[in-house]
Formats: structure tokens, sequence, C-alpha cells
């Protein structure tokens, strides 16, 4: 009775630590895509002179949800951009929609976002658009949900980060922007 008691403690014990290394390493995970993203990012500025839109361009008509991500999955994926493109393993699509026409050199018409490594959208901001609301469609694995969200602030100024730059999100474990558990990058 005893033994059984401890094995279960130890069982307990292991499941629980196991639990936490496993949200660590999606944290982790998640945290080097976003810097890799925005090396990516970067590149594309030095190839193309300006930073990735965070608008869809004109003719793609389907609507504000994941818009921002999926613009920069447009930039990041065009068949006449040279330069170095994100893994295809990342590409999520929680709206679950697609383009008429092909606007990527990738087969499928879907309309992809990048991921974190919950699957909820990796949220991009251009600097010119800091000020506009993002609708996006994220939630805990597996569980997306429709949410507003907004670029994010320098805590103890009040004004955007990176003000020259571009903001990238993940919205975390807890799939929701605007809370503590958020990645921020650069
Ligand atoms: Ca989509
Ligand atoms: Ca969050």
């Amino acid at each position: 009775m005893v033994v059984i008691v401890i094995v279960g403690i130890l069982m307990g014990a292991l499941l629980t630590s196991g639990g936490a290394l496993f949200r660590d390493s999606k944290k982790k995970q998640t945290s080097v895509r976003l810097d890799t993203l925005a090396t990516l990012i970067r590149e594309y500025r030095q190839i193309e002179g300006v930073f990735p839109s965070d608008r869809l361009p004109s003719g793609v008509n389907t609507g504000a949800m994941n818009a921002k991500p999926e613009a920069l999955f447009l930039e990041l994926f065009a068949e006449k951009y040279s330069g170095q493109r994100p893994n295809q393993e990342w590409l999520v699509n929680t709206d679950g929609d697609s383009s008429g026409k092909a606007l990527t050199f990738l087969e499928s018409r879907e309309l992809f976002e990048i991921g974190d490594a919950w699957g909820s959208p990796i949220l991009y901001f251009h600097h010119l658009h800091y000020g506009e609301v993002a609708q996006v469609m994220a939630g805990p694995d597996g569980m997306p949900y429709e949410q507003e969200a907004a670029a994010a602030k320098n805590e103890t100024t009040g004004s955007y980060r990176q003000p020259n730059n571009f903001q990238l999100i993940s919205a975390g474990e807890d799939g929701e922007f605007g809370t503590d558990d958020d990645i921020i990058k650069p």
C-alpha cells in the first residue's frame, strides 16, 4: 500500500515536471521562431527596400480576420521574392480561408498565417500601422476564437515598442493576445 502511494506520488511529480518541460519547449520554440522571422523580415527589407506589408494586397477580399499575418505570409512566400522563406511547417490557417488565384509559389491557394508552436498566428505589425486594431483567430492548442489585438507599448514610456521597425507577437500558451505570457520581438 505504502509502496503504491509512493510510486503514485513519484509518477505524479514526473508528469507535472514533464508538462512544465513541454510548455517550456513550446515557449522556447516560439521565441526562436520569432527571432528567425525577425531576421527574415530584415533580410526582406534589404532586398526590397521596405518592410513587408501588413495589409493584404487589393483584390484579396477575404475580410479582416488574420489579415496582418496573412499579408506577411504573402510577402515572404511570393513567387517573385528571392530571399529566404520561413519554414513551411510553421504555416497554419486558423480562419480556413483561401484566395481565388495563386498568390505564392506554393501549390495550395490557402491563405496561410505563420504560426507559433501552439498553432496560433504570429501577429505582425508594420510600424506605420501600430494604431490599427488587428483581428486574429487564435486560442489555446487547437481551439482558436476571434480576438482583437493591438501593437505592444513600452510599459514605462507608454509609446509603441520598435517605433521605426515592426513587431511580431505570439499570444503565448494561453492563446490570448494582450496577456502576460505574450512573446514579443524584436
Ligand atoms: Ca487564413
Ligand atoms: Ca497571451
